[in-house]
Order: structure tokens, then sequence, then C-alpha cells
């Protein structure tokens, strides 16, 4: 990770993987950001689950394996057990002591479901253990994380999912899409300034991974929605001239320049389904809002 970071530091156009915006305390802020008013991606999606659950469940038929990618505190997943009723639960995510404990909490609550936690991170890998049932598996990608990646990324991993699907398998998502500009921009350069504290707090995030200097408030944060390339791009700007140093290395930013540290890549229903389509995924069925601005979508294995 060092490795990659520094790397990442150094090149032309600095970057950063968005991975590292995720310590204690990014989690935290990422929580704050998804109650702010501004951020509609969360409280959209929770809707469209309400309204369309007992569709969405009659859809996907009962006794799934059901696996939840990019757990957390499992509390999406946990909305549709009992609509659902699926026979096994495998929550999937690359932070397993968290995993552990929302997954103890759930056993208690629904003991007749068999619950297989796994920390992993599968956005390299697919790689589930024999205990995870190979029949009707539902893999649960909610939250639009798969705007996160580059869509030759996200193209990818559909790809690992539909393998990992076995034949009988299916993918419920959930996908943000192309709006107004405005609304856009606002969503990830919140009011409050909680946007800019998530992604500032990388900084500290790097300081102690790499033992390097930033000073936070040398920077400010940047993000808008680039309409050539479909995606809001979060950066970090450099305040005034300034060098970063760090255990074996050291760079020089000039006022203005930016360190890239998120896409979020946003789909037109039309566009996503191609992409599920091409991953071999078909007879999707979506469900979206009022204003379209956010999809819920389940595909199976062709
Ligand atoms: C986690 N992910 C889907 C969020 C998004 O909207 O891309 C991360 C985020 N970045 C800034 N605000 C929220």
């Amino acid at each position: 990770m060092r490795a990659e970071l520094a790397a990442g530091l150094l090149a032309p156009q600095a970057s950063a993987s968005p991975k590292f915006l995720y310590d204690a305390l990014g989690s935290k802020l990422f929580e704050a950001i998804c109650e702010l008013p501004e951020y509609y991606p969360t409280r959209t999606e929770a809707a469209i689950f309400d309204a369309h659950l007992y569709d969405m469940a009659r859809t996907i038929g009962r006794g799934t394996t059901l696996i939840d990618l990019g757990a957390g505190n499992c509390a999406k997943a946990a909305r549709m057990f009992l609509m659902l009723q699926p026979l096994q639960y495998v929550p999937v995510d690359i932070s397993v002591d968290f995993l552990r404990s929302a997954v103890d909490g759930l056993r208690q609550q629904f003991p007749q479901i068999r619950m297989t936690g796994i920390g992993m991170d599968f956005s390299t890998e697919m790689a589930l253990p024999s205990a995870v049932r190979r029949e009707k598996r539902l893999f649960f990608y909610p939250g639009s994380s798969i705007g996160n990646f580059t869509p030759e990324q996200a193209a990818a991993l559909l790809g690992r999912i539909r393998e990992a699907c076995q034949g009988d398998g299916g993918l419920l998502i959930g996908v943000d899409l192309v709006k107004d500009k405005a609304i856009l921009d606002a969503a990830y350069d919140d009011g409050l300034g909680v946007t800019a504290a998530f992604n500032l707090n990388m900084l500290r995030h790097v300081n102690g991974l790499l033992d390097a200097d930033f000073d936070v408030r040398d920077w400010r944060h940047a993000a808008f929605y680039n309409e050539a390339a479909s995606r809001i791009e979060m950066h970090l700007e450099a305040r005034r001239d300034l060098t970063v140093r760090w255990t074996g290395g050291e760079r020089r930013f000039a006022e203005g320049e930016r360190i890239h540290t998120e896409n979020s890549y946003k789909y037109t229903r039309q566009g996503f389904l191609q992409m599920l389509e091409r991953a071999g995924f078909g007879a999707a069925r979506t469900w979206t809002d009022e204003q379209g601005w956010f999809l819920v979508c389940h595909a199976r294995v062709v």
C-alpha cells in the first residue's frame, strides 16, 4: 500500500486511491455524508427499496444465497431478510472486525439464516470459500459503489460476479444516474463542508501510512461533475507552493496543483443495462424514484 501511495503521489498528475479515504474517521465522515440534504443517493436508494421491496422479492424469489458486497454494518441487506427469506447470508467486506460484530448481532435476530462472513477485497478477486452455497446466489451491491470504479474496472468486476454466480445466480445493484450538474456538484461539495472534511482527512490517513508531513490547512477540497466523462471528480488542491516529505520521498506542489482522490461515475439506465449485458447478465428489471435520479436493477445470468 505504501508503494502504491508513493507512486500515485509522484505521478505527473498526482493521485491517491479512494480506498485511502476510509480510515476510522473517514468511515464516520462518510456516514455523516449520507445524512446530508445535498447527498441524495443514500435516501433515494432507500426510498426505492421501501417502495418496491415486495416487487423485488417476487422477482428474485425466496431461498437465495445472499452475498452482500461491501456489507459494512449489514443494515441494507438486513432490511430485506423478512421479504427475501434467504437460506444463507454472506456479508463480504475488507474490514473484518467491523463485519464480525455486525454479523454477531444479526445471528441473534435471525437464527434461521445461516451466516458466513468473509473478509476479502472483492475489487481484485472473488474467491468465495466452499462454505458458500452454490445454489441461487444473489449478489447484492447497493449504494452505487460501482461508480467508484472506472467503466473498465466496473465491467471487469461485473464479469467476476457473473462467473461466481454459477448457473442460476443474479445481481441486485444500486446505480446513481446522470442528472443536472448543479445537483451533482452540490452532492459532492455540501454547504456544511462534511465532504471537504472527508476528502481532506485522506491526508491525515496518508501521514499515518507514509510518515508524511501533509498539513491539511495547506489544501482545499475540489469536487465537480465532469460532464464529458460522466463522473464526479474529487481532488485536493494545494493552497500555496509547498513541498511534502515522507519516508523515502518528497514532492513539490505548485499552488493550484491537485491530487486526484476519487471518481464517482454516473450512468444512464441504457448505458448500465448494456454494461450488464456485455458482462453476461440479462432479463433485467429496474426500479427508480420519481425524479429518475437513482436506479436499482436486478439481472440474471444468461
Ligand atoms: C461510496 N461511494 C459510492 C460514494 C460516492 O458517492 O461515490 C463516496 C463519496 N464520495 C464523496 N461523497 C460520497
